[in-house]
C-alpha cells in the first residue's frame, strides 16, 4: 500500500463536526496587508479585536500575528486572546487554517488542504501564497494534533457541513478552473468524502454576487444544525443576487441530506446594497490581484457569522436590517447568546466574521 492510501485509511472513522458542536478554540489572524486592508489594516484591526474579544468570552482565541506586527497586536489585544507569532500572506483563517475532523474516541486530526489564494495564477488574489499554505500545518503542530496534507486545493469557506454526513458547497467555486482542473466532480466528491467523513454533497450553483472567492458557500448560507440552514434570500428581481438565491432556495428545498431528511430553510435578508466609498478605496494600495474601486458593490452577507460554544457572533452591516437579523438568529438559535459586531471594515477586505475565524473542535 502506498503512503497516500495509508494516510487516507488513517482518516477512517473521522468526520468533520458541525460548527454547533463543542469547540476547544477559535483561531484568527491579524490584518495588515496594504492591498487588501485600508491603511495597512489599521481600520480592520479594531473590528478583529472586537470579534476576538467577543469570542473569547466563551471560547479560547488564538491570534496569529506576523513578526513585524507582533508588538502592535499584543499591545492592542486583551490578555484573554493568545497571540502567536507566525508568517502568513493574509489573515483569512477560515481558508488557510486547518479543517478538523474528529472520531468517536474524542480523537482529532487536522486536514491541511492546499491553498492557492483563491485561484492561483488563473484568477488568484495575490502571489506568493506559500506562507498561507503552511499555516494549517503550523497550527496543528502548535496544537499537538496530527496533520494530514490533502491532495486537493480547497478553502474552508468553500464548504459547510452538518456534522452528520452532509456537506454543502457551490459548483462555482469547487468546479472553477482555478482550483482543481484535473479533477472531475466525482473525484472532488471522493476527496471530500475521504477526508471529511461526509456521505452526501449538496451542490448549490453559485455563491454570493460579486464575491472574489469564486462563490464561497459560507457567504451565502450557514448550517444551524442537521436538517436546518439559514440562506441569504432576495425577492427583488432587480437585484443581481435574486436569481442566485432563488436557485439556491430551490436546490435546498428539493434536497435530502445524508440522513434522508428534508431541509428547513430560514431566510436572511440582504444588507444594502453596500458600495465602496471614495475614501475607503483611496486607503488601499492597489495590486495586480486586487483593486478596490469607488462604487464597487460589496459582497456583504449576514450568513457569514460564527457559531462558537453557545454564542453567535454576526456582522452588523446595515442599520436597516441589523436588528431584524438579530431577531431571526435569536429565534433560530434560542439557547445562544447573539452578539453583533460592526463589520464594514471586514467586508471591505472581501469576507466577514466566518471567513476570519477557524474553530478547533474539542
Ligand atoms: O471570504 C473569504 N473566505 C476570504 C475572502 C478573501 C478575500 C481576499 N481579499
Amino acid at each position: 500500500m502506498n503512503i497516500a492510501l495509508n494516510s487516507i485509511h488513517s482518516l477512517r472513522g473521522y468526520r468533520m463536526p458541525g460548527e454547533y458542536e463543542p469547540q476547544q478554540s477559535v483561531w484568527m489572524g491579524w490584518p495588515h496587508r496594504a492591498d487588501n486592508w485600508r491603511e495597512n489594516g489599521k481600520m480592520a484591526q479594531q473590528a478583529f479585536i472586537d470579534v476576538a474579544t467577543t469570542i473569547a468570552e466563551k471560547t479560547a482565541v488564538t491570534m496569529i500575528v506576523s513578526p513585524l506586527h507582533y508588538d502592535q497586536a499584543r499591545a492592542k489585544l486583551p490578555d484573554s486572546v493568545r497571540v502567536v507569532e507566525m508568517s502568513y500572506d493574509d489573515c483569512w483563517l477560515r481558508d488557510i487554517g486547518a479543517v478538523y475532523v474528529v472520531n468517536d474516541k474524542q480523537q482529532r486530526k487536522a486536514i491541511d488542504w492546499q491553498f492557492n489564494a483563491w485561484g492561483g495564477l488563473v484568477d488568484g488574489l495575490y502571489a506568493p501564497w506559500d506562507s498561507d499554505d503552511k499555516v494549517a500545518k503550523k497550527m496543528a503542530e502548535i496544537n499537538n494534533d496530527s496533520c494530514h496534507r490533502a491532495p486537493m486545493i480547497l478553502e474552508g469557506g468553500a464548504i459547510h457541513v452538518d456534522g452528520e454526513g452532509t456537506l454543502f458547497t457551490t459548483e462555482e467555486c469547487l468546479l472553477h478552473e482555478s482550483r482543481n482542473p484535473d479533477l472531475s466532480k466525482a473525484q472532488i466528491e471522493s476527496q471530500l468524502q475521504a477526508h471529511l467523513g461526509v456521505e452526501k454533497i449538496i451542490w448549490l450553483k453559485q455563491g454570493l454576487y460579486n464575491d472574489e472567492t469564486n462563490g464561497h458557500v459560507d457567504n451565502l448560507m450557514h448550517v444551524v444544525k442537521p436538517g436546518e440552514v439559514l440562506l441569504t434570500y432576495c425577492d427583488d428581481p432587480l437585484i443581481p443576487q435574486y436569481a442566485i438565491s432563488q436557485q439556491a432556495y430551490q436546490t435546498l428545498r428539493e434536497a435530502r441530506d445524508a440522513k434522508g431528511r428534508k431541509i428547513t430553510i430560514h431566510k436572511l435578508p440582504m444588507p444594502g446594497p453596500l458600495y465602496i466609498t471614495k475614501e475607503e478605496a483611496q486607503g488601499i494600495v492597489a495590486s495586480d490581484g486586487m483593486s478596490r474601486q469607488e462604487g464597487e458593490r460589496l459582497a456583504a452577507s449576514y450568513a457569514n457569522f460564527l457559531i462558537s460554544n453557545g454564542q453567535i457572533v454576526y456582522p452588523l452591516l446595515d442599520e436597516r436590517h441589523d436588528q431584524e437579523v438579530f431577531n431571526i438568529l435569536q429565534r433560530v438559535f434560542p439557547d445562544y447568546e447573539i452578539k453583533g459586531i460592526a463589520a464594514r471594515e471586514i467586508v471591505l477586505g472581501g469576507g466577514n466574521i466566518h471567513c476570519i475565524t477557524q474553530q478547533i473542535p474539542l
